[in-house]
């Protein structure tokens, strides 16, 4: 039987993939933790305050819980790194760190730790981005992310952890809110569209980004965590992808649904870090070893967003 631990429950993420794993693995069995309350959409089911840098805190729920896979969610994302580097780098890397060696002591089955589109830069190809090519980040990020996978894979060769973990591109839900990100725009704007029937967009028109709809996202998750571990070819990070798209497309997206919905511009610092990163990825590694495709398209996933936001009110 698993006994899992979700650190960052409450985050976008952490709370549609809360939910999956409780539905997967019973929801007793499951523990969401966070630093902040609980998300009122984790319901019932076993819930801790838990600060994902305390490491003697970690060990101590981790041994007392018989934990046998950890996901670790928590994180300070691109836009909000910018404005605190050093803190971002602490967080990031601390919480990493101290929980690989956790693992390893404990005895840990398997480990999932998100790393991103941000660990690519400026210098890397942009277009249908390969899983192994130039990686210069040039976010606090980024750069978090891209020694992360290292430290990954290291532990992964060194001490025969499993660690397990996906390089995310920006990500669009109705449930979790996002926090931080240079890709939130793509959140937003759904919630003005209903609002207001309008958006100002942080980036420029035709600035083309990875993108994925939550769902594919956390069923990517399951099923890599699930995927047989000789078929994993790489302990770094997997490149992911589904949707490539700009604020423009997005917006024709919306207005076949709310005919009247403008959009205008204002792009500011996140202009320069979306820039920097891939306009699409190329995912044929994730494709091939454990068979991942994802399902939704722009209008699908714009159909979706918009019923269950006029749903939630
Ligand atoms: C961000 O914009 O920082 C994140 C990411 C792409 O990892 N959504």
């Amino acid at each position: 039987m698993e006994k899992i631990l979700i650190i960052g429950a409450c985050g976008q993420i952490g709370v549609e993939l809360s939910l999956a794993l409780r539905q997967a693995f019973g929801t007793s069995n499951v523990i969401a933790s966070d630093i902040r309350p609980p998300h009122p959409l984790l319901g019932e089911g076993p819930f801790m305050n838990l600060n994902a840098t305390d490491a003697t805190a970690l060990n101590e729920v981790i041994g007392r819980e018989q934990i046998s896979q950890v996901y670790l969610l928590a994180a300070v994302l691109s836009a909000t790194g910018e404005q605190n580097p050093m803190r971002a780098w602490d967080i990031n890397m601390k919480s990493l760190l101290q929980l690989l060696e956790i693992c390893v002591h404990q005895k840990v089955k398997k480990l999932y730790w998100p790393s991103s589109i941000a660990v690519f830069g400026p210098t890397t190809p942009h277009s249908d981005t390969p899983q192994q090519t130039i990686v210069e980040p040039g976010t606090v990020y980024g750069i978090s992310k891209y020694a992360g996978e290292l430290w990954c894979q290291y532990f992964h060769q060194r001490y025969g952890l499993d660690v397990r973990s996906l390089r995310y591109p920006g990500l669009i839900s109705w449930k979790g809110d996002p926090g931080g990100g240079t890709t939130d725009y793509a959140v937003e704007i759904y919630h003005d569209a209903l609002k207001q029937g309008r958006y100002t967009c942080f980036l420029k028109e035709n600035t083309y980004l990875p993108m994925m709809y939550m769902e594919d996202a956390i069923r990517a998750t399951l099923e890599l965590m699930e995927a047989p571990a000789e078929k994993l070819s790489t302990r770094m990070s997997y490149n992911l992808s589904a949707l490539s798209f700009s604020p423009k497309e997005i917006a024709d997206s919306i207005r076949k649904h709310i005919p009247g919905f403008e959009i205008s511009y204002a792009p500011d610092f996140r202009q320069q870090i979306a820039e920097g990163w891939p306009q699409s990825i190329d995912d044929r590694l994730a494709r091939h070893d454990w068979g991942w495709k994802p399902r939704f398209d722009l209008d699908a996933m714009t159909a979706d967003m918009l019923q269950h936001l006029r749903e939630k009110g």
